[in-house]
């Protein structure tokens, strides 16, 4: 699918990272979609490409806007862009899935999070089509982490408490250092 050019030149934007207050915000809905929506998208596609990682949300670039990226394509130079406008869960299955999951926005740290199997998931696409699709295995995990991020959760809060306040605490004293 060829995604419609952007209104400027794309750039990879700066990633918001814990523990900034920013990644606990809840996205608004985008309504419209508009030439700085678009512009947006291309340079959400360039920023995760570049980091790399197989999704992204708005917020995770500073931009309150229920917007998510996926490519979770796997093979070498093969591109299956992905773009979720305003999605929303609406139906997961019973059975549950494992994964070990990491976050561009917590860098080199990876937890085990258990979330339902498969969903289905009302969005709008970049032309502002609605549309509903049944996800599994690697888009079904990273759809519900995108989602997430949407309502300003990440997904250490699916792990313990001690383990959370762990990260937290190493990421805040590494924010500290990095501003001294
Ligand atoms: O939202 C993000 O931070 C992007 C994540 C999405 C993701 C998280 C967990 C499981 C699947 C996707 C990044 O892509 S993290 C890097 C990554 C890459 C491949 C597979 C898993 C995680
Ligand atoms: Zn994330």
């Amino acid at each position: 699918m060829a995604l419609p050019s952007p209104v400027s030149a794309m750039t990879i934007r700066p990633l918001v990272i814990l523990p900034d207050a920013v990644l606990r915000r809840t996205s608004e809905p985008v309504g419209s979609i508009t030439p700085e929506i678009r512009t947006l998208v291309a340079d959400m596609f360039e920023t995760m490409y570049d980091a790399p990682g197989v999704g992204l949300a708005a917020i995770q670039v500073g931009v309150a806007k229920r917007v998510v990226t996926i490519d979770t394509s796997k093979e070498e130079g093969v591109r299956e862009p992905r773009v979720f406008i305003d999605p929303e869960i609406v139906w997961s299955s019973e059975e549950k899935r494992v994964y070990d999951e990491g976050c561009l926005s917590i860098p080199e740290y990876y937890a085990e999070v258990e979330r339902p199997d498969r969903v289905r998931v009302k969005f709008r696409d970049i032309e502002g089509r609605e549309q509903e699709i049944e996800a599994d295995g690697l888009l079904a995990t990273c759809i519900q982490h995108e989602i997430d991020h949407l309502n300003g959760v990440l997904f250490i809060d699916h792990i313990s408490k001690l383990k959370r306040d762990r990260v937290i605490k190493r990421f805040t004293k590494a924010a500290k250092r990095d501003a001294a």
